[in-house]
């Protein structure tokens, strides 16, 4: 078997390689002449994924012989996830089989599942068929290993949710461990193997175990997608026969975590949403509703529903789908915690649900981070999660002809001021975790992307806001109308860019900055300067608090040439944990 980096470091490794955000994450080397997909034409895709690009929102279902043991081995409590456990308590491989014997989850009903999640409005359901312990949760032919043959239930919950699936109109995908397999011999152990009886080849094991397997899936269940999990290297040979019965499923969508170089079809950042979705590339942010996939007793930890709301939301501005997970427990029952929380959100999407589901990317760029749109047609939803004042759309060029609340359909006044922006007044009634706005627009959506975004005023000065910045990294605008700012300032490679269009003949400019900052994290240095390397630098005093904004006359002038002039605000270094909650910048000619 081959050995890979324990969880933490694998997931440390998958979140990074996510962040890299236009990268796709397993950007191995395509490996054509064996991926499934290799050659097919944009209209042959796009029809294929057109289904899973409209569902925006999916179920992941964890369930196997880890649910039987809780959280707990030999009364051990583990610290990792749930799924985890035999690998993480170096659990014997037979004493963990042995568990199957007690595993008879009779509460388990496939219609109760399937009625949970369509009321919670997803629209796919991805279930373990069989994660990294290596035991079926279908009666496979392959080997005993399985619930059928291993424990005293004698059912196949795959076939029965596919089936449950079908009646119910919801696509049904499997999740399969192709790579990690820590009780056939041969599987990868992720890190040193610890039981003799895990020794063997991994060829042998794809050929004996995992390619017999994804065969029957295939033939069995016609999924809708196949989940990869936890890449590895494949030979050609190898890709060939796991992928020997994809013909038989034509529609067959499966992610990018095969191995082997297969890019697949889906990118997959998992735990996070990712600051912008991929280019070119579908996505789908998969996350846990507490901390763990499969079944532990003592993760209580449940996220809010206001969290997990305005997580799918994000995630569709962005362009990706949001494939939620739960872990049912050793009798077959889905969390109640967790199924509270997917009864509230599919009440919001109930009445909301137009804009999200067959949405697009939102093709705003500088938006407050109280605020997420999407797109359908010619058709803008503005989602405003908390209200403080009006709300505003700082790129939008095309005039908005009539916004009204998605529920209630009420009026509400649109203006656009002299700095361009268009504001949206905020309405009586607000919905406590998103207000939906319908934005019907005069014309096909223009959006400001000149690079002379900013324009001198009529006194030739330049103000530069939040809301105008181009961010890096983790920055993010905050606050409420008129007042924004961006905060999150505390990684000092972070910068706010500006592109100003500036008269012929340039001039030099004094400046004034707006900021505030907590008294705790005084005293960073930063610099103002253009891309022609005029620079003004300046230290952070205390303003009173992360609320108390005031305005500093920075020292000297900076010399701005005539045309688009690109200028940076960066830190040059942070003794504390933040920079500061910038607001704005005002540039006025030096009187000479
Ligand atoms: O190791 C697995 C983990 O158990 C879980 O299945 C997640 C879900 O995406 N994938 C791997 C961790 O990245």
């Amino acid at each position: 078997m081959k050995k890979l980096p324990g969880i933490a470091l694998l997931i440390g490794l998958v979140s990074v390689l996510t962040l890299c955000q236009h990268t796709p994450m397993y950007a191995a080397p395509a490996n054509s002449q064996v991926d499934p997909h290799a050659g097919e034409t944009k209209a042959h895709r796009d029809e294929r994924m057109a289904w899973w690009r409209a569902a925006k929102f999916g179920m992941f279902i964890h369930w196997g012989l880890y649910a039987h043991y809780a959280g707990s081995f030999d009364g051990v409590p583990t610290d990792g996830y749930g799924e985890w456990i035999m690998h993480d308590e170096k659990a014997p491989v037979a004493e963990y089989a042995a568990g199957a014997s007690q595993f008879d989850p009779e509460k388990f009903d496939a219609e109760t599942w399937v009625a949970i999640a369509k009321a919670a409005g997803m629209k796919y359901i991805v279930m373990t068929a069989k994660h990294h312990e290596g035991f079926a949760m279908y009666h496979t032919a392959v080997d005993g290993f399985n619930i059928y043959d291993a424990t005293p239930f004698k059912r196949d919950p795959i076939a029965e949710m596919s089936a449950a699936c079908k009646r119910a109109g919801i696509k049904f995908g499997v999740y399969y461990s192709q790579n990690l397999d820590w009780h056939h011999p041969g599987g990868s152990t992720s890190g040193p193997a610890w039981d003799p009886a895990q020794q063997g080849d991994f060829d042998s094991y794809i050929k004996t175990i995992c390619a017999p397997q994804l065969t029957e899936l295939i033939n069995r269940f016609q999924p809708a997608v196949i989940w990869f999990d936890i890449p590895g290297d494949l030979t050609s040979d190898e890709i060939r026969l796991m992928t020997a019965a994809f013909p038989n499923d034509p529609g067959l969508i499966f992610n990018n975590r095969m191995g082997g170089g297969i890019p697949g079809d889906t990118e997959t950042p998992e735990q996070h949403i990712p600051p912008t979705g991929f280019k070119d590339r579908d996505w789908e942010t998969c996350m846990t509703i507490n901390d763990t996939w499969g079944y532990k007793s003592q993760d209580t930890d449940f996220k809010s529903t206001q969290v997990l709301l305005q997580n799918l939301v994000d995630i569709a501005s962005k362009g990706g789908n949001y494939l939620l997970n739960v872990g049912p427990d050793p009798t077959g029952i889905i969390p109640q915690p967790e199924v509270d929380r997917l009864q509230q959100i599919g009440a919001w999407l109930k009445q909301n649900g137009t804009s999200v589901y067959g949405t697009k990317a939102s093709p705003l760029a500088h938006l407050p981070a109280n605020e997420r749109i999407t797109v359908k047609n010619n058709t803008l939803y503005l989602h405003v999660f908390d209200w403080n004042g009006n709300a505003v759309l700082p790129d939008l060029l095309t005039n908005v002809k009539s916004a009204t609340t998605l529920v209630g359909k009420t009026k509400l006044a649109v203006s656009r001021g002299a700095d361009g922006i268009t504001t949206i007044a905020e309405p009586a009634k607000h919905d406590p975790y998103d207000t939906v706005i319908v934005l019907t627009l005069a014309g096909p959506i223009k959006i400001d992307k000149s690079p002379d975004r900013v324009k001198a005023k009529a006194d030739g000065s330049f103000t530069v806001t939040a809301l105008d910045a181009a961010l890096t990294g983790g920055l993010q605008v905050e606050g409420n109308a008129p007042n924004y700012d961006v905060g999150y300032w505390t990684d000092d490679d972070d910068k706010l860019q500006w592109n100003l269009n500036v008269p012929a003949g340039g001039g030099n400019y004094t400046a004034k900055i707006t900021y505030s900052i907590d008294n705790g994290t005084t005293g960073s240095t930063f610099d103002l300067s253009t891309s022609a390397s005029s620079t003004i630098t300046g230290t952070v005093e205390t303003t009173g608090g992360w609320d108390q904004y005031h305005t500093f006359d920075l020292p000297g002038t900076i010399h701005l040439a005539g045309g688009v002039q690109q200028i940076t605000l960066a830190a040059a270094n942070k003794p504390g944990y933040a920079v500061m909650n910038f607001r704005s910048i005002v540039l006025t000619p030096a009187k000479n």
